[in-house]
């Protein structure tokens, strides 16, 4: 695919994904979608009629898939994707391909010979079409959603595929990245957004690890990834200010680099504490809080940019000395980018290092567009608190809930209060690399509430979570 073509679309494709978000009321993971009304779609049988008037489905099978049915394939849609997206057949012939549209908007399934199964959101319908032995690629083909992940092949077993070969370069849902999509990836660890409670007493002992390992980052990518402790981003530390915190830091023998961890919220010198240690070297880095805020903590060992772009980085939170005001609910996210290496190797700082970036995928707390797949809970019109950290490194947030206005904004020392005489309010908020913030408000009724940097172009590459309020239902 034309890569000019497909970045002017994503901001289409964004738009269109998150038009479908919020025109439905139901969750968007297809597995968990009932798929209740079948069958009512039209189905074409070639390209040259594709306004055909519609017919009952399904529909007879047109003459160059005639032959016998060997057997239906069912295939889920939904926004932006097929589910399955690879699928093996025991020998080329005519198939049922029965689409499922678990999804909210229109969506088909178009295949080379013209063939094309279109099914309404919710809705299902069925064709036939003759797969060669070389296989077969498929698009959704209305406007965008290929281009934003709607693709998929069929293979014959045993056979190599010159056609599915040649889809398999342009496979996954960000088609720019130049890497493959692995069907055999690890499903990504669920991130628990909740943001911890903060550390009694006043002086804290924290031993942090940091690891080099695998990690599934988004759906079908692993990456070789640094962290501070098990996972990216590393742990939320959340103290008040008087507070004392010596961070007992160590890079185990088994690491292959240095590296170093850099405070924010400290003040001391560069180069004292934030060294950079060899595998198998450990050292305590003891700082007081001393100013309240949301700050970023990064490895800092050359090159940074590579280091922070391989994850590592996390959130200390500085409450002011009598503690914050109590909320309902409290969450923290992180976010930041991904500039894809190989699968299983280390983040490309090629990429990376480029003077506009271009990351493959921007995420909140290390995973693409985990909590769009697992929706984050809440009562409907309680108060919730969500501490927001721009990791970068080098892309700027606009951090925003849709169907919603902050009531309380506290960004880099700068403080909006709930119930100000002039009754302001914000939408968004601009953190720069390395800036964080407070962020207050209530979800007014039931429904999705999506999570968003308003940058719209990222959100179609992982920057998309979603807020469940009540049942997530409007209407009932
Ligand atoms: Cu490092």
């Amino acid at each position: 695919m034309n890569t000019r073509t497909s970045k002017r679309l994503l901001p289409l494709i964004a738009l269109l994904t998150l038009i479908a978000l919020l025109s439905g009321c139901v969750t968007i993971d297809p597995n968990r979608r009932q798929v209740e009304r079948t069958d009512t779609s039209r189905v074409q049988a070639a390209a040259l009629q594709p306004q055909a008037s519609p017919v009952s489905a399904p529909q007879q099978a047109p003459a160059t898939n005639a032959g016998p049915v060997l057997g239906t394939l069912e295939i889920h849609a939904f926004e932006m994707g097929f589910k399955p997206a690879e699928l093996t057949v025991d020998q080329p012939g005519t198939y049922e391909i029965k689409l499922i549209n678990d999804g909210m908007i229109l969506h088909d399934i178009a295949f080379p010979d013209g063939t094309k199964i279109e099914a309404q959101g919710g809705q299902t319908a069925s064709g036939t079409v003759t797969i060669p032995a070389e296989g077969l690629t498929f698009i959704c083909s209305v406007p965008g959603h290929a281009q934003a992940g709607m693709r998929g092949t069929i293979k014959v077993k045993g056979q190599s595929s010159a056609a599915t070969a040649q889809a398999d370069d342009h496979g996954g849902p960000a088609p720019e990245t130049g890497v493959a999509a692995d069907p055999n990836a690890p499903a990504y660890e669920l991130r628990d957004p909740r943001a911890p409670a903060r550390l009694a007493g006043e002086v804290h002992d924290i031993e942090l690890v940091m690891e080099e390992k695998l990690m599934t980052v988004a759906e079908g990518y692993v990456q070789k990834v640094w962290t501070f402790g098990p996972s990216v981003p590393g742990p939320v530390i959340r103290v008040k200010v008087g507070d004392t915190v010596r961070i007992h830091l160590k890079n185990p023998a088994s690491n292959q680099m240095p590296h170093s961890i850099d405070f924010h919220s400290s003040m001391v010198a560069w180069n004292d504490e934030m060294r950079s240690i060899n595998p198998g070297e450990e050292l305590i880095y003891e700082w007081k809080a001393e100013y309240a805020g949301v700050f970023m903590y990064h490895c800092g060992t050359a090159p940074t940019l590579h280091h922070i772009a391989n994850g590592m980085y996390g959130m200390v939170i500085v409450e002011p000395k009598e503690g914050l005001p109590p909320v309902d609910h409290e969450y923290a996210l992180v976010q930041s980018e991904w500039y894809l290496g190989p699968q299983g190797e280390v983040t490309d700082l090629t990429k990376a290092a480029a003077a506009a970036p271009a990351p493959d995928f921007v995420v909140f707390n290390g995973v693409a567009n985990q909590y769009k797949d697992h929706p984050i809970q809440v009562p409907t019109g309680e108060t919730v608190r969500v501490f927001v950290l721009n990791a970068g490194p080098s892309v700027d947030s606009a951090f925003h809930i849709v169907g919603t206005v902050f009531d309380t904004v506290i960004k880099e020392g700068v403080v909006l209060t709930r119930d100000n005489p002039g009754r302001w309010g914000s939408q968004a908020v601009d953190l720069a690399p390395a800036q964080g913030a407070i962020v207050e408000f209530h979800l007014a009724e039931d429904g999705l509430y999506p999570i968003v940097t308003h940058a719209f172009n990222f959100v179609g590459r992982g920057a998309l979570g979603l807020f469940q309020a009540g049942d997530g239902d409007p209407q009932k």
